[in-house]
């Protein structure tokens, strides 16, 4: 079957590497700052499940525009042996240093490749740009032009009205921004460009969507399977008959603590290998138990949650789980440990008047102490019963996705989570998160509770 396969040309630092990294979704794209940093000619498949669906060609930049469009003038006869033209260029020329460059960029258009020719959006247009164009139709193969707006779109007008005299379709394209839906309207427009291509174009377009859903659907099952774990997360210790406690306590909640970084790390990283992503740098702090997030105030307001919406969350969650008390309102930090304990104290104390806030806010790990048979005590910490801590989980979760899912694979740039949780969830929404995450604590309604809150989660991101 003929496959699509596209060259990306321009001058260096155009852009030309970036898009191809987002229209292949290949993150090992190099991408560098350094003009001409792109020696080779390269070719990176677009694959989905194992079926390469087009092709994108990396190329070095054009240099010698005018030198090369001389050769040709001088030696072409006609429009018609145009193509052919250039082909005997690239064979007259193959292995010399000077047209090293333009050969390797010429040679895929010749064998069959079309054109995405990339200019920078924030310079000026200049009548120098006109050789290499003309060597580009010279070729005689189906071509765009996309105007990437490297820094501004100062220019973007008058590039267009450049480029329109040498290319049918010129379009604004950010090679590090662009969203999904305008990489699948450039691969359209390409298959309405070149009749061969459409169908393999048109079936691409329905394959990727399709996947960007699945991805989605993916993403929301590990989140939510995330969340309901940590929701039933625990650790415990033995402590033989006539040691001290204390030194146990500390290690045992540093060790509930750790293992639930590790567990959302672990789930991030599922996350972003689910929308290829494999080798993100990231600026994330860790989940920490004793933060702002989870006994700030402020932090319960961001979410909507101020202290009157918690209680009735609270309170309507306890009338699904149908035990009366509810899950949080009649339990005290009595079982903390020491610094815990004082922390949440100090932090509530100060903001809102001691045990009263205390109420709400619930311990976040609960240590219990419970003599054993054999003797001795088994000590542990967990699972959390404090009604922030599944809504803080589950904005961080969401923020990520939300980054990964606005990113394209030309970003280089450290993936921003230090960013605040989102807000922009409705009341309705909230009381509806809140049962679920009540259910999640119950086994017998964990499961239903994970599928809907993974629903919720897709719904989220449709569109994305
Ligand atoms: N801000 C911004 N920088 C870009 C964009 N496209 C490319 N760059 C930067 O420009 C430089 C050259 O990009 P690259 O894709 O390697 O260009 P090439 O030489 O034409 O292949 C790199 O530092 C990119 O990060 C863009 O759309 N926005
Ligand atoms: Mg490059």
């Amino acid at each position: 079957m003929n496959l699509p396969v596209f060259a990306v040309v321009g001058r260096p630092n155009k852009g030309k590497s970036s898009i191809v990294a987002t229209l292949a979704r290949d993150d090992s794209v190099a991408i560098e700052s350094r003009a001409g940093s792109t020696r080779e000619t390269r070719a990176f498949p677009m694959r989905v499940d194992g079926e390469t669906l087009y092709t994108l060609v990396d190329t070095p930049g054009i240099q010698r525009a005018r030198a090369v469009l001389e050769w040709l003038q001088a030696h072409g006869t006609d429009a018609a042996s145009r193509p052919a033209t250039v082909r005997a260029f690239v064979e007259a020329h193959q292995g010399e240093a000077k047209f090293r460059d333009e050969c390797e960029l010429l040679r895929p258009i010749i064998e069959g490749a079309g054109i995405i020719y990339v200019v920078d959006g924030s310079v000026p247009f200049g009548a120098d740009y006109e050789a290499e164009m003309e060597i580009l139709r010279w070729t005689g193969r189906p071509s765009l032009a996309l105007i990437n707006p490297i820094d501004n779109e100062d220019f973007a007008e008058e590039w267009r009205a450049g480029l329109g005299q040498y290319f049918r379709t010129v379009r604004l394209f950010n090679a590090q921004r662009a969203e999904v839906t305008k990489q699948l309207e450039l691969l359209e427009l390409f298959g309405h460009l070149d009749e061969q291509w459409r169908a393999s174009l048109q079936r691409a377009v329905e394959i990727l969507r399709a996947e960007r859903s699945r991805q989605h659907r993916e993403a929301a099952l590990l989140i939510a399977e995330w969340i309901a774990a940590a929701l039933e997360f625990q650790v415990s210790q033995r402590v033989p008959e006539g040691l001290p406690l204390g030194p146990v306590q500390k290690t045992l909640y540093a060790r509930f603590r750790q293992e639930l970084q590790a567990r959302e790390r672990r789930c991030r990283r599922q996350v972003e290998e689910v929308y290829h992503y494999h080798r993100l740098q990231r600026q994330e702090v860790d989940l920490d138990l004793e933060a702002e997030e989870l006994f700030n105030i402020e932090q319960w307001y961001l979410w909507g949650l101020d202290r009157r919406a918690l209680a009735m969350v609270a309170a309507s969650a306890g009338a699904v789980v149908g035990g009366g008390t509810g899950v949080v309102l009649d339990t005290v930090t009595a079982g903390l440990t020491g610094g815990l304990g004082t922390l949440v104290s100090g932090a509530f104390g100060a903001a809102s008047g001691g045990v009263a806030a205390l109420r709400y806010a619930d311990e976040i790990a609960q240590l219990r102490v419970k003599g054993i048979p054999s003797g001795g005590k088994l000590l542990s910490v967990g699972p959390s019963r404090n009604p922030n801590f599944p809504f803080v989980l589950l904005g961080r979760a969401l923020l990520h996705q939300q980054r990964l899912c606005t990113r394209t694979h030309a970003d280089r740039s450290a993936l921003q989570l230090d960013a605040p949780l989102m807000g922009e969830v409705e009341d309705r929404d909230r009381r509806q998160l809140a049962r679920w995450f009540a259910a999640l604590r119950l086994p017998r309604k964990a499961g239903e509770a994970r599928h809907a809150l993974a629903d919720w989660i897709l719904a989220r991101s449709e569109g994305r």
